[in-house]
């Protein structure tokens, strides 16, 4: 009888470090979110940067293509068990957006406002991490509608959950705030080499 295996893939091979506990590889890119997938008008999009700042912004679409922007290639990681290897994002820097604002020594935390109410969010050291981004593209494309366009935040640290789709405002807090997911039973920490799925 011939046993069948699923082959291992060459990158967890090389590094099986890389894959964090619990996570199995997917080539797709699942879909997730509650509710349905909004449509904008780009020229009507605005972002709104508030809280602990020393200047509220509103930025358009425009405003913001028009900003330092850099890559990140990333591997992201769902709570629900699937990982993605080789993420190609484009976007703002989310410490390029705290400096415009002026964000203020007040400010420990960072909350994402999405559309329809969705909410999350982060202390501040991972927004300002080399590797959060205000993102709009993926591999060279617009974000795909069910994947957050216009804009999403990227926090590759997190589970992918913090990674909010759709959003239209950034806060800055002195206090956090539980955001949907995480009211909702999921761990406020979110780390998923520490497999902090659930509360
Ligand atoms: N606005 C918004 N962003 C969201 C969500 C949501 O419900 N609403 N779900 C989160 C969850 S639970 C996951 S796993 C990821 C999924 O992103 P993807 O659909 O691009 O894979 O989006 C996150 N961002
Ligand atoms: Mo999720």
């Amino acid at each position: 009888m011939k046993m069948l295996r699923r082959a291992v893939d060459p990158r967890v091979q090389a590094d099986p470090k890389r894959l964090p506990p619990g996570q199995v590889l997917t080539e797709k890119w699942p879909v997730l979110h509650y509710g349905r997938v909004p449509t904008y008008e780009l020229d009507k999009w605005r972002l709104r940067v508030f809280g602990e700042v020393e200047r509220e912004l509103s930025l358009s679409y425009r405003d913001l293509l028009e900003l330092p922007a850099q890559e990140v290639l990333c591997d992201i990681h769902c709570v629900t068990t699937w990982s993605r290897f080789d993420n190609r994002f484009f976007g703002v820097p989310l410490a390029h957006v705290a400096e415009l604002a002026g964000a203020r020594p007040e400010a420990e935390f960072v909350e994402f406002h999405c559309y329809a109410g969705f909410t999350t969010s982060v202390p501040v050291e991972f927004a300002l991490a080399q590797d959060a981004l205000l993102t709009y593209q993926h591999d060279g494309q617009p974000l795909a509608p069910e994947h957050g366009y216009p804009v999403r935040a990227l926090l590759p640290r997190k589970y992918f959950w913090k990674s909010a789709k759709w959003v239209e405002g950034i806060e800055f807090r002195s206090r956090d705030e539980l955001g949907f997911w995480e009211r909702n039973g999921y761990n406020n920490s979110a780390d998923p080499w520490r497999e902090e799925r659930y509360w």
